[in-house]
């Protein structure tokens, strides 16, 4: 078989009926870097077609699960059947660390409203205030945060009114999310609605500032596997104040005055760009990109920071950190290097692991030949100056945009326009700007939007790469193949990976994995040849 990219790609979508082979030929695209640094547009945000296995989620889970859940104190509760509930019960690994044992953490909790058949006749916003009640009365927190699953939208309960009413009632901050499973194509939109919500209800309530020098936000890092802890400590180290996570072991108060902070640095742009550009806007906090995945990414992300804030003594504390960091890092990569350079991976996951997790493959000498998000948007692949591009759908207009304006009171530039363009002189620091996955790829690689089943199948008959990274679903699917497979959700109970930490975890691990021999040992039944017609079958039990 070829390796043409061009002629895998056709393949692809050789078996679908013609009207589906059209649309999946618009997301699957050959990477290929014009010289004036722009890449093929690919198609992305838009439904999947019916019957085809995708490996997306719902907008509830992106909201309730992806955005609010890991915040430790605010008590979450579902709206709705309890299947939803129970599915959005500690899948992710979002892990948290209350100072105190005695301080609330919620997170291993779930509650629901037990929807049935009887709310959905008659209705189900008293269940829902008896709910909120009941909650408040077993747990006093300080915010209650009500989520909406498909039913709620179909009924039309009206869980704002509810979340207004319960908040005088009980004089804490009680805010809904609109957030039904099919409000939008995937859980991306789930993410849009939490940042709105935590935008009107949370963020700026506290102003309440604390006087360290260098105080940062971190946004879009959830600290799957302890991910944030690392970075937290990495951070803490290099005298940076880290005010507040969005939403990585957060808590309530940290998110109330995250206005505070002097810089927000963005670790996931899919999932949280809204807050940060919000916040730009109305508090006059400038955001930076940045990537704490890979050894070579955290440094230049420290460096960044510490350009930002321009401050000797900082930027001699950043890097002391790296130096004393990097020797670790290099050891273990030198070792890996020599058994995995040269091997291939593929990674298909959320809205940007799979461009982050390529810094380490790379950084270990392996070579990543096809990519794609689950539920990216084009600025995510292609970067954000294709934004004024990007078409508005209907199922794109379903999704409330705010209206920001700046805070008349408490809007403080951090950094003028003319700093900032000095700064990016200079430093080459690029202000509220994402470069997307597709521009640091190599040419001829594939990139897959919304990858199915039959496409994962396909794919991984053609290449046979050294290793598939995506989530639970595909996983052992994957590895009846023969492939080993890496999930880049959970970590596979592994973790954590960000940081110089992390880096060191990550290549062992996937030295491990890429060099393990049993995959090769691999047969399903059919694979074996036939038995001989004579010789005597094993019984079937
Ligand atoms: Fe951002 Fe995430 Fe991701 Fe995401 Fe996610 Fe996740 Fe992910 Mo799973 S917020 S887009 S919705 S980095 S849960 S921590 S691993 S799909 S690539």
């Amino acid at each position: 078989m070829t390796n043409d990219p061009r002629a895998i790609k056709d393949e692809l979508v050789q078996l679908y009926p013609k009207r589906v082979a059209r649309k999946r030929a618009e997301q699957i695209v050959v990477t290929e870097r014009q010289t004036d640094g722009s890449v093929p547009e690919i198609k992305s945000n838009v439904r999947t077609s019916p019957g085809i296995i995708t490996q997306r989620g719902c907008t509830y889970a992106g909201c309730k699960g992806v955005v609010i859940g890991p915040s430790r104190d605010i008590l979450s509760i579902t709206h709705g059947p309890i299947g939803c509930g129970f599915y959005s019960w500690l899948t992710r690994r979002n892990q948290t660390r209350p100072p105190l044992p005695t301080d609330d953490n919620f997170i291993t909790y779930c509650l629901s409203t037990d929807m049935t058949e009887e709310q959905i006749v008659f209705g189900g916003e008293k269940k829902l205030k008896a709910a909120i009640k009941e909650a408040y009365e077993l747990f006093h927190p300080k915010a209650i945060a009500v989520f909406s699953t498909c039913p709620v939208g179909l009924i039309g309960d009206d869980v704002h009114a509810v979340a207004r009413q319960m908040k005088e009632d009980l004089g804490i901050n009680v805010f809904g999310f609109s957030c039904e499973g099919y409000r939008g194509v995937s859980q991306s939109a789930g993410h849009h609605i939490a940042n709105n919500a935590l935008f009107k209800n949370v963020i700026g309530l506290d102003d309440t500032a604390t006087p360290e020098k260098f105080k940062i936000n971190l946004l879009g890092e959830y600290n799957i596997g302890g991910d944030g802890f690392v970075i937290e400590e990495l951070l803490a180290r290099c005298g940076i104040k880290l005010v507040a996570t969005f939403s990585g072991n957060s808590n309530y108060g940290s998110l109330a005055h995250s206005h505070t902070a002097d810089l927000n640095a963005v670790m996931c742009h899919r999932s949280i760009n809204y807050v940060a550009e919000m916040m730009e806007k109305k508090f006059g906090i400038p955001w930076l990109k940045v990537n704490f995945i890979g050894a070579e990414g955290s440094a230049k992300s420290l460096r960044k920071i510490g350009q930002y804030f321009d401050d000797p003594e900082l930027t001699a504390n950043i890097e002391r950190v790296i130096a004393e960091e990097m020797p670790g890092v290099d050891a273990v990569r030198e070792q890996v290097k020599a058994r995995c350079q040269g091997k291939t991976a593929m990674l298909f996951v959320g809205g940007s692991r799979a461009h982050h997790y390529q810094v380490l493959f790379n950084e270990m000498g392996m070579v990543t030949v096809a990519a794609g998000y689950e539920f990216g948007h084009r600025d995510d692949y292609e970067g954000r100056k294709v934004l004024p591009t990007v078409k508005v759908d209907a199922d794109s207009r379903n999704i409330e945009e705010l209206e920001v304006e700046r805070d008349e009171t408490r809007y403080r530039a951090r950094k003028s326009d003319e700093e900032k363009a000095q700064l990016a002189a200079i430093n080459d620091l690029e202000f509220m700007d994402y470069k997307g996955m597709m521009p640091e790829m190599e040419d001829d690689r594939l990139v897959i939007d919304d990858i199915s089943h039959h496409e994962t199948e396909r794919l991984l008959e053609l290449y046979k790469p050294a290793i598939f990274c995506a989530g639970i679903k595909e996983k052992y699917a994957v590895q009846k193949m023969g492939i080993p497979c890496k999930q880049l959700h959970s970590y596979d109970y592994g973790g954590p990976y960000a940081g110089f930490k992390g880096a060191i975890n990550f290549y062992r691990e996937v030295d491990r994995m890429v060099n393990m021999k049993v995959w090769f040992f691999v047969k399903a039944p059919w694979q074996q040849p036939a038995p001989h017609p004579e010789q005597p079958q094993a019984a079937a039990d």
